[in-house]
This record gives C-alpha cells, structure tokens and sequence, in this order.
C-alpha cells in the first residue's frame, strides 16, 4: 500500500488547521472523501441529475441505473444473495430504526430482545422505544474490565423467549471486534434473528453477510468514505418481508385507492420518497475505492498503526487505555490520569489534530469505567506513523501545560 500516493486523493488532508497540518484522527466519527467519490457526486449534478425510477426520460433513466448498479455493487460487497436485500437509507440510525419500528408487530409483551453492553446509542435508544410499546424485555450482555463481551452471560440470556439479539461487529467507543459469528450461531439456534451493526467494522472488516448468516446487517457510507446521508440495511427477503414498512409514501406501493394502499415489493417498500440518488451512488464508487486498495491491505496496515500507537501511548506517564480486547481495529480510547478528555481534546485541536472526546455516543460504556468520556483517537488507512508521532508529541506538550 502505498500511503502518500493513497493521500493525494483526499483533497482535505493537504490542509492546514490552526497554523499546523490536519492530524485526521476521528476517522470513526467520518472517514474522509477522495476525490474518486467527490467526482461522481459532481458528475450527477453536471450531467444526469433527475428523479429515479419515474421518468421515461433519458436523464432519470441514467440517473436510475447508476443508482441501481450502486446498489448491486453493494450487495457484491456485503455478498448479499439479491440487490433487492439491499435497502438504501439514510444511515446506520435509520435502518435500525426500520427493523426497530416493524418489530413491534412481531413481538409480543415478556418476549426478550438481546444487547450488548458495548453498544452506540443507535443500537440502544430505538429497541428501548420498542420494548415500551410492545411490553418486550430488554438484556444486556455484559463487558469485562478489557472491553470484551463475557459470552457465558450471553449463554445465560438466551431462551426461546429471546425474538432478537442487536450487536455491533465493533464498538464505536473501545474498537473491540465481537465474536459476531458466534453470536449468531447461538441466537438461531433459540430461534431468533439477529441484526448486525456494521457502522464501525464495515471500513475495516470485509463481512459476507451469506456466510455469516445474519439476518440483518446495517452500516453508513460516512465511514467508509462515502458521503454523509446515505447508508443500507441489509436483510435476508425472508426476514424483510416479514416487516411492515417504515414510511408511507411515493415509490413503496404497488396500488394506492382511498380505500386501500397495498405495497411495493423488495426492495421499495422501505424506500418511499425521493431517496438521496447522489448519495447512493457515491456510495458505490466509495466501495470501488476501498476494493481498490483492498480490505486486506487495509486491515493489515491499520493493525500496524494501532500496535504501533498504542505501545507509543503507554510510554506516556498517566495514560490509561479503555479497551484492550485481543481483537480490535485502529480505534485508541483513553485518559491522561488528572487531565479531563475534553482539555486534552481542546489543545490537540489547537495543534492541528482532531480526535473525538466525550462518550461516543455510548454512555453506557462510559459509566461502567465510571469516567465522564474519553480521548478517541481513530485511525485510517491514509493516515502514518509520522502522524501518530505528531499526536504523541502534541498529547505531551499538552499534559505539561495542563498538569
Ligand atoms: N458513530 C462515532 O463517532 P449514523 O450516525 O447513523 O451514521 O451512525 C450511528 C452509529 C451506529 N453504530 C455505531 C457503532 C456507530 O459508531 C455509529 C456512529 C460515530 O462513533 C458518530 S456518533
């Protein structure tokens, strides 16, 4: 992999911040957009930019097979059997909150829903909501000191009660890779489904949802360099047809009377309104970039930068890491011993590099370390050892100015 050739293609990491070169490390917040996906998004509204699916004109006939070969690049991706198993929404949130919302009429009150402890509040909030409108009980599969699930509790929890069990492939907070094969395994053999959060492992773990099994499986273009607004929920048909829709309008019915609507197939009838055509097809030539470079070799260098940040980090006096699982990806979590996240946050800013502090969306988490949040640096593909030096230099200079 050739990083500096890699970086010329992100426009925004040649910029400046605060007098210093851009440090990108909050890449599990958003990852960055080349200029191979900007592109494709200009290109539609320079050249084709039209409604899709409607007109028998020639701009929304092209506007419409762009966005359907994106979809089929995506299934390609994720190895989904069928484009139509590929939903495009807006993002992660939004997909669970389509399984989320259609559950309710599945289940019924004293069924269990399954979560982990290690979970984005996109994944908590929405089956909370559930469970208050359908009488389901909501358990949590617990962490240990280390970040990692403690499976013999989540033996403990399954039963033929269980309905669904929602983890994430990798915790947006700590960067632990859950044994999500396992899980699901286990969960269907009790009979229930299970929905996968991708939003964090899909930048850095190729999943094949076939192979895996899994019933649902959701992720955000925003993290795997495409643009914001934009994202999928992948279900099996079987399970999909299962639920009803999540919104009434355009484009998701087959009939519509004052009578009676009955409703457009897979995969329409969870896509009613005009959807984000731009968005969806950037999301495709987003995966075209990172098959590119190749998921292998991604990973591979993302490993080396974590090893090397994170033995660089402990020299540092005071600093703590939160999580430490065996398996994790390029995501560092941690405090200086005295220091709040926010001020060491505040300075690094001010010397060009951007990390995320606070909870991460992910409270929960937070509270089991009994800490307000965490410095999250997060890291990526196009970024170097060179930067992680900049950073350690940085997190120096502020823990003198602050202790
Ligand atoms: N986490 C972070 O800084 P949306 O916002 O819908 O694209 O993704 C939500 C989401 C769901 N699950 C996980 C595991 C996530 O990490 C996120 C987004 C960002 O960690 C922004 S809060």
């Amino acid at each position: 992999m050739d990083v500096q050739k890699i970086r010329k293609d992100f426009p925004i990491l040649q910029r400046e911040v605060n007098g210093h070169p851009l440090v990108y490390f909050d890449n599990a917040a958003t990852s960055q957009t080349p200029l191979q996906v900007i592109d494709v998004i200009a290109d539609y509204y320079k050249k084709y930019n039209a409604n899709i699916h409607r007109g028998v004109h020639t701009l929304s006939q092209e506007a419409t097979d762009a966005y359907e070969a994106a979809r089929q690049k995506i299934q390609k991706h994720f190895n989904a059997a069928h484009a139509h198993e590929i939903i495009f929404t807006s993002g992660t949130t939004h997909s669970i909150n389509i399984v989320s919302n259609g559950y309710e009429q599945l289940l019924v009150p004293g069924d269990e829903l399954i979560v982990s402890a290690l979970e984005h509040h996109s994944n908590i909030v929405p089956w909370q909501m559930l469970c208050e409108k359908s009488g389901a009980v909501l358990k949590v599969i617990p962490m240990n000191e280390g970040g990692v699930l403690l499976m013999e509790e989540y033996d403990k929890l399954l039963s033929e009660k269980t309905k669904l069990v929602f983890v994430n492939h990798v915790s947006n907070a700590l960067g632990t890779v859950n044994p999500i094969a396992e899980i699901i395994e286990k969960a269907h053999a009790v009979g229930a489904e299970v929905l996968i959060d991708g939003a964090q492992s899909a930048p850095h773990i190729q999943a094949d949802v076939q192979a895996l099994g899994v019933d649902y499986y959701v992720t955000s273009a925003h993290k795997l360099c495409g643009p914001t607004g934009i994202g999928m929920l992948y279900g099996k048909a079987s399970a999909l047809n299962r639920l009803p829709p999540y919104q009434g309008g355009g484009e998701m019915i087959a009939e519509v009377t004052f009578e009676k609507t009955t409703y457009a197939g897979l995969p329409h009838k969870f896509e009613a309104g005009t959807p984000n055509i731009a968005g969806g097809i950037a999301f495709g030539a987003a995966l075209d970039y990172i098959n590119s470079i190749g998921m292998t070799e991604i990973a591979q260098y993302e490993a080396e930068l974590l090893a090397y940040a994170t033995a660089s980090l402990l020299k540092i006096p005071g600093v703590k890491i939160y999580g430490v699982a065996p398996e994790k990806t390029a995501v560092i979590s941690f405090n200086v011993q005295g220091i709040h996240p926010y001020d060491i946050g505040s300075i690094l800013d001010k010397m060009g590099i951007a990390v995320r502090t606070g909870h991460h969306c992910a409270q929960p988490i937070m509270d089991y370390y009994h800490i307000p949040g965490t410095v999250r640096a997060s890291l990526s593909f196009y970024n170097t050892y060179e930067e992680i030096d900049r950073m350690l230099e940085a997190l120096k200079k502020a823990i003198q100015m602050l202790q």
